[in-house]
């Protein structure tokens, strides 16, 4: 009787605490209806690629390497090859390779050297006979494979929402996400094992994906190789370090460590649109000693044109001699550092919010970046000083504008 009773009461514990989650989760759709949705669409997302990550990882264990990753209607399409390509969970009726979408401004352009796929039919879009957006074909090498392939709950290239694809041959696959929808699973972005802090990536291989276009250069400070900034975007401009001490434990994965002294990172073919807009993105960490310049351009005549500091920016852009200020940025804290050009306007955010902006209409010509020093006056090609002492991490150089949406949703990652 006694352990009838026990049982009795763990199956009403197990009830009760379900009826209990319910009841949270009721609250909190009930709350924030919208948040809510969110929650729930990103709940999906995770087990949708959870799912398939599975199932291909599967087959591409049990049948050894001889899957063919791209099916059965495509040729040489996995990376490194003739023809390498990103299948999107996309439909567009007027072309395959996406180019409706890209046209009527929906989504940018592929990475140079890469290629889109979209599915020409709705009515394909979930097949799993190599007709869908994976081009696999599941039958081949599983007796009873998936349903049909899942597809973003949203799945729309205006609302940037929808899963991609990249595969090896012999070597993987790669599934991102091109965003998550609510706060609260932002973070899983850095916490994936993959290359990109701001992508949630699965697969076999989570180094295949190519940084979008508008990326023209991204120094992670994750390789150490000796001397060399390495420029991870498809533009391979790859800077020089001087002096700097090994990379130590940054913000994601390792960070450039300056010492304070004499190391900073030069770049020398800086590829900045020269009066079009920019984003230059960043994390900070300064060790406490104030008044050193983290990061300056020179034209190519050898002069300073702007140059970063903890409370403000100075610019020499022609006749035109302005300063930005800002909150100090703090020390013994990572801090994510935006500086971006749109139009006659630049603009400082500190953490994803706007903190300083300054109006200045000459183009801005530069030709070398240095990160953490400024360039010693009169001296051609440029030398440094003024060096700054901390660590810098991820930093990227953007031909766009990114939307104050996307700066708080990078820093929400990295928060
Ligand atoms: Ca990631
Ligand atoms: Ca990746
Ligand atoms: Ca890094």
């Amino acid at each position: 009787m006694k352990s009838k009773f026990k049982a009795f009461t763990i199956v009403e514990f197990l009830i009760a605490v379900g009826v209990v989650a319910l009841m949270i989760f009721g609250i909190i759709v009930i709350i924030n209806p919208r948040e809510g949705m969110r929650n729930i669409r990103d709940t999906i997302r995770l087990s949708d690629l959870t799912s398939l990550e599975a199932d291909i990882s599967k087959m591409v264990i049990e049948t050894g390497e001889s899957v063919d990753l791209d099916g059965p209607y495509n040729h040489n399409t996995c990376y490194g090859e003739s023809n390498q390509t990103i299948y999107l969970s996309l439909v567009d009726p007027t072309s395959s390779s996406c180019q409706g979408l890209i046209n009527k401004g929906e989504l940018s352009p592929p990475p140079p050297g890469w290629k889109y796929h979209c599915v020409i039919s709705e009515g394909h879009l979930r097949d799993i006979n190599g007709q869908g957006w994976i081009p696999l074909d599941f039958f081949k090498y599983v007796p009873t494979p998936l349903s049909g392939l899942p597809v973003d709950p949203v799945n729309s290239a205006k609302q940037n929402l929808y899963y991609e694809y990249i595969c090896h041959q012999g070597n993987g696959f790669e599934l991102n996400l091109s965003r998550f929808e609510s706060e609260k699973f932002v973070t899983q972005c850095r916490m994936d094992g993959g290359d990109d802090p701001y992508v949630y990536e699965r697969g076999m291989n989570l180094n295949l994906f190519p940084l979008s276009r508008d990326v023209i250069a991204c120094y992670r400070f994750d390789e150490s190789k000796e001397q060399v900034a390495v420029d991870s975007s498809e533009y391979k401009n790859h800077g020089t370090l001087f002096n700097t001490l090994d990379f130590i434990a940054g913000k994601f994965e390792t960070a450039l460590n300056l010492d304070g002294i004499d190391s900073y990172a030069l770049v020398s073919e800086f590829i900045i649109p020269e009066s079009g807009n920019f984003t230059i993105s960043f994390w900070i960490y300064p060790f406490d000693k104030p008044g050193r310049c983290f990061m300056s351009m020179v034209d190519k005549n050898g002069q300073e044109i702007l140059s970063c500091f903890r409370k403000s920016i100075n610019f020499i852009l022609g006749v035109e001699h302005k300063q930005i200020v800002y909150p100090e940025i703090p020390a013994l804290k990572w801090t994510y550092f935006v500086l971006q050009r749109k139009g006659n306007h630049f603009y400082v955010y500190i953490n994803g919010k706007l903190k300083g902006t300054i109006k200045l209409s000459s183009p801005l010509k530069a030709k070398y970046l240095l990160i953490g020093a400024s360039p010693k006056p009169k001296f051609f090609p440029p030398q440094a000083e003024n060096y700054f002492y901390g660590l810098i991490d991820e930093f990227r150089i953007y031909n766009t504008v990114l939307s104050p949406e996307k700066i708080r949703y990078n820093y929400l990652i990295g928060r």
